[in-house]
């Protein structure tokens, strides 16, 4: 390793392996509980809970550890309103047009349509950016890596935790999407990733009746 680069301890808690065994089962437990929700009820969650969130997505490993993300949490109503017009908007046109038949027919089991209602009604609105580069003091422009991955695995984190703290997210891509760079007043190099309400599900949210993939259907193992 280069002299100039620094270095510093690491070993995490080696635990036995009947504990590991226990929190990893537990952890999928909790994991598989999770469903992705469209109905919010519009019950506050504290900034605090969202702050939190969004250190854990920052938490997430990235390439060259360039942290190329940039999250903008919104619970301004009026602000919430231009998103959902704009969201909306594009939803129309894809409902309507741009989704092919098959798309539709993939679309058809989850019961969604143009209609965002939930943009304004779950209390946050996560907007995450991905940073295709960072521009530096001096004005020149310093390149990031694996943004796409990158930025994938903090939501990842993102979407885990709030679920372990109790509350429901819903990964949503209206396309396209640059209408939340100017809404959020994020600069030309930030690409939106992701926009993701959150909140607690609605009394009466339902999701649709799915099921997972079973583990050998998604892995193999060479042992
Ligand atoms: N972005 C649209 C359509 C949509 C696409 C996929 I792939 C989904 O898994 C769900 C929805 C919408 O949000 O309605």
């Amino acid at each position: 390793m280069p002299a100039d680069h620094k270095f510093v301890h690491y070993q995490p808690e080696r635990k036995p392996e009947e504990e590991t065994l226990r929190i990893i089962k537990s952890d999928y437990e909790v994991a598989d509980a999770r469903r992705t929700v469209r109905h919010f009820s519009s019950d506050p969650v504290p900034r605090e809970v969202i702050e939190t969130a969004i250190r854990i997505a920052g938490t997430a490993p990235s390439g060259a550890h360039r942290q190329p993300w940039h999250f903008v949490a919104i619970s301004n109503p009026v602000i919430k309103e231009q998103i959902r017009e704009a969201a909306e908007k594009e939803e129309r046109e894809f409902y309507s047009r741009r989704a092919t038949p098959e798309w539709l027919e993939a679309l058809a089991p989850l019961g969604t349509d143009f209609v965002k209602e939930h943009i304004i009604t779950a209390p946050w609105l996560i907007v995450v950016f991905r940073r295709d580069y960072d521009v530096l003091e001096d004005g020149t422009r310093q390149k990031n890596y694996y943004m796409t991955e990158s930025v994938g695995i903090a939501v990842g984190f993102l979407i885990q935790t709030l679920h372990r703290a109790g509350l429901a997210t819903l990964t949503h891509t209206p396309a396209p999407m640059n209408f939340l760079r100017d809404i959020c007043q994020r600069p030309a190099h930030e690409k939106p990733f992701v926009l993701m309400p959150v909140g607690y599900p609605h009394p009466e949210c339902l999701v649709p009746d799915l099921a997972r993939k079973p583990l050998n259907e998604i892995s193999d193992f060479f042992l």
